[in-house]
């Protein structure tokens, strides 16, 4: 070999190897194919303390299977425990490398992390300028956890050894003095030491200074070694159900400067190169619907043109080849590229699936009932499940048993969890902690929890009626009895389920007004250790009045009080806008239940009658929420509305609900903006390749794209020769699965192909579903990743459906039926 063409092979090698490092991007991120490692990309902000979305994070051949990556308290951090607060962020592109500086303000105690490029692996090392605090030596250690659905029953490697990522929490534990357990959020404690004063403390798995996970599948193999501290390998699950694999080190006591390096070598599959993901509507097509898959496509993917096809599956289980199209190429969004196949001109009824090179998709329909049943498993499951007071039961299965039998307590000054608050005064009659009488009774658990928040449960009473006044379900599948305070799903009573569910719903509301005197701001968990309830409702407290003067657990002789304050809450500051907006739906609750409920009607009307008077008294000056409405109705009629798109789609809903109330002229003067929302709707075609609002916040949005349905729909009943009915699918098929990451439908158990299968629901530990639940959807990491997890259902804000979004769902989804359902 002459010098020139050694020359050129070391210069190819060269080329080669740089290629396959880690490079630090111009997103701030290290770099490689299939693999990306952030570093403080997203920082805990402590707000809900529910963390598995910050720190160091490796997102690894598509997927963020690694998190956390921070100085932490905690073996195996809860959530509630306190997390670190970013105090700088240094990008270094010179020798490629992320400085983080973190703080502890309970603890007075800073570290810095500096992450740095090492050929295919990054180095993280720990920075000290003063060592760890005393408090904290030997609790303080740097922490980075693995996602468990990814990483259960695949083997690892430590130091030689051989063990296999448990399947279930089953590892060691050990309790230590409370007074030895760093401090939680605010105070509280997520465990009941059952008077023992001790906490649990998981004990490792394994320790060791070199640890392979997963040398059974290149995928998610990473290589993690350290030569100046040991690591620990730790099941989060031991503690709580939500928790992640963890691999610490702890921080040596009484040393400076650069105390814990890790070298961290993520895996990369040469050329790996992430499949298609084929979006398109799990529940089908009607046959003369605009029919638009959206193809998301890895960026290195040399394939980014080419066509499709869609095959019909015939009943003799041969396939047939209807349509083939070249794909239209839309561009770039974040790191994805999109290409859209258009088969709207395929009309005949049939089984489908579509192909778009090795990739096949599952079946779908082509059919005109294919929305049929879009609403009833929400209706008929979803929301009976959630009503809170009563025994709920289906088939053989007892969802939950009444819960909170022994009523609500005054709540004392608090600064509380779940953003809840109690002033210094309480505004009612009732002393701290003393019983008011009468709270437990019809309302519907918030979300994954099963609080009462008030302003949620006027929206849900609203949503209801609204939908009420708009379709007038008879539907009736199921039975409820207030007397009994039972509920079963699928059997028939009579009465129509939403006037029920209105019924339940005010029946709460109006008894806040009556014996509070005005709105409770929530109904909610006392102690923290009871708000993270998985499991049976009726469980969450013991159904006893707390009684002080018993030992904590002792259970006095009559067994109708016990000394464990578990007891729920009243959160009773006084707010008369709630008092007002209480009101709203008191009147609405009076007029659709008259007839139906007459007592109940009553003690609506006078509530709302008195709640008004007394708001508007205590807000000398400010207006009622009607007639600000009128207000701005009346800028845009003027024309002294600012008339951006923004404000459009804010007020055009409310505008459009008064159509029916409203003569032609009025109907005529609303044109205009009508025009100007066709326009925004279009907008969304060139924002993103899916054509809704994507939101981009730490709760995904499908409320925002629910409420952009809603509108479209009334737009286009109102004006069809402005808003086309061709605009009415977008948000059907986002919902659906038409929508990055996976193509599974958002809406659990509903007649769609391949719905999510687990979701944030109370039944979230068993990795399940309430069926009828809408999931939040894409939950956005900074910079440039979309997520939504279907083997991991425990992250809160893109797998949790509430009350009010899913009564919401409700509206949608009976306004987009009636569309659909006609010719127009
Ligand atoms: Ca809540
Ligand atoms: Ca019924
Ligand atoms: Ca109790």
């Amino acid at each position: 070999m002459n010098r020139l063409s050694l020359f050129i092979v070391l210069t190819i090698a060269m080329v080669c190897q740089a290629q396959d490092d880690l490079r630090l991007n111009d997103l701030e991120y290290f770099e490689r194919q299939g693999v990306n490692v952030l570093v403080y990309s997203n920082s805990f902000n402590g707000g809900f303390n529910d963390e598995k979305n910050s720190g160091i994070e490796i997102i690894h051949h598509g997927v963020r299977t690694v998190q956390g990556g921070a100085v932490r308290l905690n073996n195996t951090p809860e959530q509630w425990d306190l997390v670190p607060t970013m105090t700088s962020r240094k990008v270094n592109r010179e020798n490629g490398s992320i400085e983080v500086g973190l703080r502890y303000n309970d603890y007075d105690f800073d570290s810095r992390i500096i992450v740095t490029a090492k050929g295919k692996a990054v180095e993280i090392a720990v920075w000290l300028d003063k060592p760890v605090p005393e408090k904290l030596a030997g609790e303080a250690g740097l922490n980075i956890e693995f996602l468990p659905s990814q990483y259960w029953l695949k083997t690892y490697q430590i130091d030689g050894r051989l063990g296999r990522f448990p399947r279930y929490a089953t590892s060691l534990t050990t309790t230590r003095p409370n007074s030895e357990k760093p401090r939680q959020f605010k105070g509280f404690k997520t465990y009941d030491d059952r008077g023992t004063n001790r906490f649990v403390d998981p004990l490792p798995l394994e320790t060791g200074h070199s640890l392979t996970v997963a040398t059974d599948a290149p995928d998610r193999m990473i290589r993690i070694t350290s030569d100046d501290a040991e690591l620990k390998l730790f099941d989060g699950r031991m503690l709580a159900q939500n928790g992640w694999y963890v691999v610490r080190s702890v921080l040596p006591a009484g040393k400076t400067g650069k105390v814990v390096t890790w070298t961290i070598e993520p895996n990369a599959i040469p050329g790996w190169i992430r499949d298609p993901n084929i979006g398109f509507c799990q529940v089908g097509y009607t046959p003369e619907q605009p029919k638009v898959a959206v193809i998301e496509l890895d960026k290195h993917d040399p394939v980014q043109t080419g066509s499709a096809s869609l095959l019909r599956l015939n009943p003799d289980g041969t396939t047939t080849e209807v349509y083939k199209a070249e794909v239209k190429p839309w561009g770039p969004y974040f790191k994805y590229n999109y290409v859209k196949f258009d088969f709207t001109h395929v009309r005949e009824s049939g089984v489908y699936c579509i192909q778009y090179g090795a990739t096949r998709t599952n079946d779908f329909l082509i059919d005109e009932h294919v929305y049929d049943k879009i609403t009833d498993a929400t209706t008929d499951v979803w929301v009976p499940i959630h009503m809170n007071h009563m025994y709920v039961t289906e088939g053989y299965r007892t969802w939950h048993g009444e819960p909170f039998k022994e009523g609500y307590l005054q709540a004392p000054e608090s600064d509380h969890f779940d953003l809840h608050r109690q002033g210094a005064t309480t505004d009612t009659k009732y002393k701290p902690l003393e019983l008011i009488p009468g709270l437990n009774i019809g309302g519907f658990f918030d979300a994954g929890d099963f609080d009462i928040e008030t302003g949620s449960n006027i929206n849900v009473v609203q949503n209801f009626i609204r939908t009420w006044e708009l379709f007038h379900p008879q539907r009736d599948e199921t039975f409820v009895s207030q007397e009994q305070r039972y509920v079963e799903l699928h059997r028939p009573d009579g009465k129509p389920d939403i006037m029920q569910f209105i019924e339940h719903g005010v029946l709460n509301l109006v008894a806040q007004a009556e014996q509070i005197g005005h709105m409770a701001s929530t109904l909610s968990n006392s102690v923290l250790d009871n708000y993270h309830h998985l499991g049976d409702a009726a469980s969450i407290t013991d159904g006893l009045h707390y009684d002080p003067s018993l030992k904590p657990y002792e259970v006095s002789a009559d067994g109708k009080s016990s000394g464990t304050p578990d007891d729920m809450w009243a959160f009773t500051t006084r707010n008369p806008n709630l008092d007002l907006q209480a009101a709203g739906v008191f009147y609405s609750a009076a007029r659709v239940l008259r007839g139906y409920n007459d007592t109940l009607a009553e003690r609506a009307q006078k509530q709302a009658d008195r709640l008004t008077t007394e708001a508007r008294e205590l807000q000398r000056g400010s207006r009622f929420r009607r007639d600000r409405q009128a207000e701005t109705d009346n800028d845009w009629l003027t024309g002294t509305g600012d008339g951006n798109y923004r404000n459009v789609a804010r007020n055009l809903q409310t505008m459009l609900d008064s159509i029916p109330l409203k003569d032609a002229a009025y109907r005529e003067k609303l044109r205009p903006m009508v025009q100007q929302y066709a326009e925004y709707i279009k907008s969304f075609d060139t924002q993103n390749p899916y054509g809704v609002p994507i939101g981009l916040g730490n709760w995904a949005g499908v409320n925002a794209v629910l409420n952009f349905g809603i509108t479209v729909n009334y737009a286009h009943i109102y004006y069809p020769d402005i808003v086309s009915k061709d605009e009415v699918y977008r948000v059907a098929n986002w919902l659906f699965g038409c929508h990055p990451y996976h193509n599974y439908s958002f809406v659990a158990a509903v007649g769609a192909a391949r719905p999510k299968q687990v979701f944030y629901g109370n039944n979230r530990a068993d990795f399940s579903f309430i069926p009828g639940n809408v999931a939040p959807g894409l939950l956005f990491r900074k910079p440039d990743h979309f997520e939504n997890y279907d083997d991991w259902p425990f992250l809160w804000g893109q797998n949790e459906g509430t009350i009010a979004g899913n009564t919401q769902y409700i509206i949608f989804g009976s306004s987009f039926k009636n569309i659909v359902g006609t010719n127009q």
